[in-house]
């Protein structure tokens, strides 16, 4: 690590890494440092259940989260390095009268903005998913949101990726370095306090995930972030069962069958705030017998191994991105639960918003007066997980 840098970047999870290729890719700032406190990828985006889509309910979610799809599809040839992009389908069920009218009103703005996702019976459904109980104890399934290119990618391929192009052009990522506070003179960001010591920058962003709230006190700014822990857990393999990605709805488990055969399978957060790194073994249990109630048959699988994150949530369940206040400071957090299908777009306009000092079109509707205006971005039935 050197002394001073044009930009640091706190956090080398997925949105830090991103960022910082794309300043040095697509705006030529190679002078940039991600400092991470443990390992590379190792917060949340080491633990997510890599579920990629689009259909979000607001107009700046489907542009964010639409554009992010979108370059999922080139990541691996833009990083050079297979990120096992499969868009296989993506279906998201409704077993009450609320969860279908919820979902059908995604499937109306997702047709007016051009995202491709849209309601379809539940029988076509039942034909989607051979396996799923009938009936099921949830109540009847009365339809189910489809989107034919939602998918997953793998996580470590993504980080590890971003990673590795960001190095290659000059970025220095730096491990097991605990960054402490901002610097700030005279309200303009001047660099961080590392545990190495100080380190001068032109500019700071901080994608620190939960990490982040501390920091930005450490400015004199308040983030609206709530810590809680997000579980998951995989089966023992199996040959292919299920070659689509199943969101269950509120409370429900969500699904996937990744390329080695285990299922990987999350559910709600644990409820409160908690920086438990294990997560509360209620939690994995209701997901668990909710799973057994919708799929009988998986009732005979072994669980092989389950971990959590700390996801940081906001108040509207969207992403908190922008100038944090003080000059030269910028954010990519909050990005709780559904934060890894954002990492190619988010980095993106990001590294432009640090480049021109100014919020990137698509970055205005989420930046953090909009909790002081009261323009929030309300994605809470959109996030798929029950919080
Ligand atoms: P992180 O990957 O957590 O990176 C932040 C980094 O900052 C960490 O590595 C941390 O060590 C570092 N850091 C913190 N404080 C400091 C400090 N003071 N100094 C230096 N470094 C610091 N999203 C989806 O889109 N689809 C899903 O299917 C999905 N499933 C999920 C399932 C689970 C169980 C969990 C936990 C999350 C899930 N998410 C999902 C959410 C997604 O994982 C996150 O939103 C995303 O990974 C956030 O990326 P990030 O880079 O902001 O955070
Ligand atoms: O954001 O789609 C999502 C998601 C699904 C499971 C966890 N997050």
């Amino acid at each position: 690590m050197r002394r001073s840098y044009d930009v640091v970047i706190v956090g080398g999870g997925g949105h830090g890494l991103a960022t910082a290729y794309y300043l040095a890719k697509r705006f030529g700032v190679r002078d940039v440092a991600v400092i991470e406190k443990g390992w590379l990828g190792g917060g949340n985006t080491a633990r997510n259940t890599t579920i990629v889509r689009s259909n979000y309910l607001h107009q700046p979610s489907m542009a964010l989260y639409g554009l992010s799809h979108g370059m999922f599809e080139g990541l691996t040839a833009e990083l050079n390095f297979n990120t096992w992009f499969s868009p296989r389908g993506l279906i998201e069920l409704a077993f009450s009268q609320d969860e279908l009218d919820s979902l059908s009103r995604t499937a109306d703005a997702n047709a007016q903005f051009g995202i491709k996702s849209w309601m379809i019976p539940a029988s076509e459904a039942r034909s989607i998913l051979p396996l799923l109980g009938d009936p099921v104890p949830e109540g009847r399934l009365l339809g189910a949101l489809w989107q034919p290119r939602g998918g997953v990618a793998n996580h470590n391929a993504v980080a590890w990726g971003y990673a590795r192009a960001a190095a290659r052009l000059g970025v220095d990522i730096i491990e097991n370095c605990d960054v402490e506070s901002v610097l700030t003179v005279n309200g303009r960001t001047t660099g961080v306090r590392t545990a190495q010591g100080d380190v001068a920058a032109g500019a700071v962003v901080l994608a620190a995930a939960a990490g982040s709230a501390g920091l930005a006190q450490s400015a004199g700014v308040h983030l609206p972030l709530e810590a809680t822990s997000l579980s998951a857990f995989v089966s023992e393999p199996l040959k292919p069962v299920l070659d689509v990605v199943v969101l269950c709805g509120a409370k429900r488990p969500y699904l996937s069958q990744a390329n080695t055969g285990e299922l990987v399978i999350g559910g709600a957060t644990d409820g409160h705030p908690s920086l438990s790194p294990g997560g509360s073994l209620r939690a994995v249990e209701d997901t668990a017998a909710s799973l057994i109630s919708l799929f009988p048959s998986f009732a005979a699988l072994r669980m092989m191994r389950q971990w959590a994150g700390t996801v940081d949530l906001t108040p509207d369940r969207s992403p908190i991105l922008g100038p944090a206040g003080p000059d030269r400071l910028y954010l990519s957090c909050g990005w709780g639960t559904g934060g890894f299908k954002a990492i190619p777009a988010a980095g993106l306009i990001t590294a432009s918003t640090t480049v021109h000092g100014k919020p990137h079109a698509l970055v205005q509707p989420f930046t953090l007066d909009r909790f002081t205006s009261g323009r929030l971005v309300d994605e809470t039935a959109a996030s798929a997980v029950a919080h």
